[in-house]
């Protein structure tokens, strides 16, 4: 199969084809939870892997610092005009390597090492990048953080109001990487212009949700919108970031020549092609189709027993707390990938646990709502879940591998896009 879909890779690297080859069966045949993966098209792959590979392009389009770059130029600029057409935004940069590149252009255009920056706590559901210590924009910066409340798991827009403007911090971000639940992004403006803060929203996680309305939009509330481009926007491997007209000089700036060197164009056009896809009334579908299969998820979840974090889900999200499980995250996230489940252990908020060993399992809707399945399968995805996690909690082998087969058995009717050999 390797051979007929890549021969060139197999001939000249037999043991590196393979492995892709491995993994190709491994993406059709499980079924994929993470929340922050998805499948791209073979649209996204082709245009990923294109000559476009071998060209330099320091600068931006029509200005750039190496000739030849007339096909580049188009290519960078057909995936402006679509981020901002399909984000409603004045301004794209298309060029950051990834989503903590992206934000750390962001410190780059807008703070000076040592200046307060505020965002959520990694364990309340943040991310590394947002001020978080272990990471440089916690030891660079003097990174001050909110969580959610204790009773609720909901933001408390109370109590990061009282602290940004205890702190009044030159940044604020806002979203994340474990929040099940829709973001205002009005009331976090209304704190950061009281705090006179610049307003970060890193969408990464709900962007293609966002395009396709099935979450609100930040655009118009915030100064910058940044973004990963390959969790729901099923894009390639990147990131974007957008704002603004007044911010767009020192968006620029800091992106190219402050933190990279020349961009990805073959990446570049991969995002070209999946802006273009979440742009077709498609894609509005298979948005709201994630959010409707998170929801029957949770559902189903709640009523099999579990524990979610603030009670459910709005987005395509879910954090499941299983304390009362009395099965670590750890334990049972790997159980479930014996079982063909493919997820990912997570603290939850107010974890007793550590974090290479928390209490939680988060999972979501992005991939399985790719390959086609709807609500009416998530009692099986929960009934899945859920074996797995008692079998995990007995050692029962045997229970996983029955799992195991009948996940391979549904995901074989249900064809993943750029996969052909599903
Ligand atoms: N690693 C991403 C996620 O899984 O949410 C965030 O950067």
């Amino acid at each position: 199969m390797s051979a007929r879909r890549h021969p060139a890779l197999s001939a000249t690297d037999p043991e590196l084809a393979s492995f892709v080859a491995a993994e190709e069966v491994l993406q059709a045949q499980t079924l994929r939870l993470i929340p922050s993966e998805n499948y791209v098209s073979a649209a996204v792959l082709e245009a990923s892997g294109t000559v476009l590979q071998n060209k330099y392009s320091e600068g931006y389009p029509g200005r750039r610092y190496y000739e030849g770059q007339q096909n580049i130029d188009r290519v960078e600029a057909l995936a402006i005009e679509r981020a901002k057409g399909l984000f409603g935004v004045d301004h794209a940069n298309v060029q950051p390597y990834s989503g903590s590149p992206a934000n750390l252009a962001v410190y780059l255009a807008f703070a000076k090492p040592g200046d307060t920056v505020m965002g959520m706590a990694l364990p309340m559901g943040g991310h590394l990048t947002h001020g978080w210590g272990v990471s440089a924009t916690g030891s660079w910066f003097r990174g001050v953080q909110y969580g959610v409340s204790a009773e609720t798991g909901l933001i408390d827009y109370d109590a990061v109001r009282e602290l940004a403007l205890a702190e009044r911090p030159k940044l604020i971000f806002c979203g994340g990487t474990a929040l099940p639940r829709t973001i205002d992004f009005a009331a976090f403006a209304e704190i950061a212009r009281e705090a006179g803060s610049i307003l970060v929203a890193d969408v990464a996680h709900i962007a293609g949700l966002i395009a396709g309305g099935a979450h609100p939009s930040p655009a118009g509330h915030v100064d910058v919108i940044s973004t990963t481009t390959h969790k729901t926007l099923r894009g390639p491997r990147g990131a974007m970031l957008m704002c603004r007209e007044e911010h767009a000089k020192a968006i620029d700036k800091a992106v190219f020549p402050g933190l990279q060197g020349g961009p990805h164009n073959q990446t570049t056009a991969g995002i070209a092609v999946a802006l273009h896809e979440a742009a077709q009334p498609s894609f509005v579908t298979y948005a709201h189709a994630v959010v409707a299969n998170a929801k029957a998820l949770a559902a189903a979840l709640l009523e099999r027993g579990f524990d979610l974090v603030s009670g459910g889900t709005d987005n395509h999200l879910i954090l499941m707390d299983l304390t009362g499980k009395d099965v670590p995250g750890k334990v049972a996230a790997k159980a479930l990938d014996r079982a063909g489940i493919v997820v990912n252990y997570n603290t939850v908020p107010f974890d007793p646990r550590k974090p290479f060993d928390p209490s939680g399992v988060r999972i979501g809707t992005p991939s399985l709502t790719s390959r086609g399945l709807s609500a009416e399968h998530m009692p099986v995805v929960a009934d899945w879940i859920s074996r797995s996690v008692d079998a995990a909690a007995k050692g029962d082998e045997p229970a996983l591998a029955v799992v195991r087969a009948e996940v391979a058995d549904l995901m074989a009717a249900f064809p993943a896009p750029g996969l052909p050999l599903s």
